[in-house]
């Protein structure tokens, strides 16, 4: 187990309904999320051994978000 830090840019995140969003897509999958909104930012702590970077942002990409790094 490999426990992994990382952030990405996503857009179109503009209220606390976007955040909730997109943090209670994360946690399902074994992920946790924290947005900031004002920088447009989601940190991302993972395992991955168990989590790709690619499921992360589908999850993401799902709720109607776009990862853009
Ligand atoms: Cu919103």
């Amino acid at each position: 187990m490999t426990v992994q830090q990382t952030t990405l840019k996503v857009s179109g995140m503009s209220c606390g309904h976007c955040v909730k969003a997109v943090e209670d897509a994360l946690r399902p999958i074994g992920a946790q999320g924290k947005v900031s909104l004002e920088q447009g930012r989601v940190d991302v702590t993972y395992d991955d051994s168990r989590l790709s970077l690619q499921q992360i942002r589908e999850a993401i990409e799902e709720q109607g978000y776009d990862v853009t790094n």
